[in-house]
């Protein structure tokens, strides 16, 4: 396998730009395969099986298209998903589990870490065991926003509706004592001023997806496969299930580029 070999994305939908985004800007030498099931976003109140199934499809379609490393950028996904993907896949599987359980732990001074998900990652409790057994004297709330993504994936999540929806799907965060919240869900990091503002400026945000990307740059240079500066334009390919001109336009607007390629694929056989 080639290190100029790309890195391989997957996620329910768009939502996982958040990480490219992130990888676009650490990483600038890797090239990018993205797949986003957006034909069955979300995932997050899907039943386990389902999550599993469609998760497998994504990961047969981008081994195919022979990616170097694979991360799972959807949080529901990594949740149900991850231990399997690992145990099954010959190259280095990401999720966004741990690295943002490890970030939590890093800044939180009060042993207190509150996090929020998709109905799917709380149930999971993937987070919670996460950092018990990293620090078992450390306190974990978990609450499940599943208004979240319709937030934001109606484009409100800028809108006095949105502040007074995350006021409501957070309260029963507010008087827990927590000093660190996890964002465990790829949409979250647009209503960070949102939460921020709400939880109040003493509580540290943590952007489970930014935080991924430092452990796939850990991994590249770990089993020698980081890819090297050469004269050639990137050639970063997104997949979606969806619209590939709706993908596009979001993509564009998200990344802060113009002509990105998007095809369509169909995975269900
Ligand atoms: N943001 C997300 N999903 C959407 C959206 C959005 N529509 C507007 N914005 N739609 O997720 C989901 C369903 N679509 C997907 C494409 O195919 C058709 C169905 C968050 C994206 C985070 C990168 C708001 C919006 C935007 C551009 C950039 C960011 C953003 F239009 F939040
Ligand atoms: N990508 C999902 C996550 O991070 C959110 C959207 C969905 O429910 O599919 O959990």
């Amino acid at each position: 396998m080639s290190n100029q070999a790309p890195i391989g994305f997957i996620d329910s939908g768009v939502g996982g730009l958040t990480v490219v985004k992130e990888a676009r800007r650490q990483l600038p030498n890797e090239t990018i395969l993205y797949l986003g099931d957006t034909a069955r976003c979300p995932y997050g109140p899907r039943p386990n099986e389902q999550i599993r199934q469609y998760t497998w499809e994504m990961v047969h379609f981008l081994l195919q298209k022979k990616i170097k490393m694979l991360v799972i950028a959807c949080n529901t996904a990594t949740a149900i998903v991850l231990e399997e993907l690992k145990a099954k896949l010959a190259i280095p599987v990401v999720g966004v589990i741990l690295p943002g359980s490890r970030a939590a732990l890093k800044v939180t001074k009060n042993n207190h870490i509150g996090v929020i998900g998709t109905v799917g990652t709380v149930k999971s409790a993937a987070y919670l065991k996460a950092l018990k057994v990293k620090s078992p004297q450390t306190v974990v709330e978990q609450l499940a926003c599943p208004k979240f993504v319709p937030i934001v994936e109606s484009n409100e999540y800028r809108s006095a509706i949105a502040k007074m929806l995350v006021a409501e799907g957070l309260a029963p965060m507010k008087n827990k004592q927590i000093d660190t919240l996890v964002l465990g869900c790829t949409h979250y990091p647009l209503l960070k001023p949102l939460i921020q503002n709400y939880m109040g400026e003493s509580v540290n945000l943590i952007d489970s997806g930014a935080e991924t990307v430092g452990e796939v740059s850990m991994l590249l240079d770990y089993f020698e496969i980081a890819a090297i500066s050469t004269n050639k334009k990137l050639a970063h390919q997104f997949f979606t299930t969806g619209s590939p001109k709706l993908f596009r336009e979001i993509s564009e607007e998200w990344l802060e580029v113009e002509g990105v390629t998007v095809e369509k694929v169909y995975l269900e056989e």
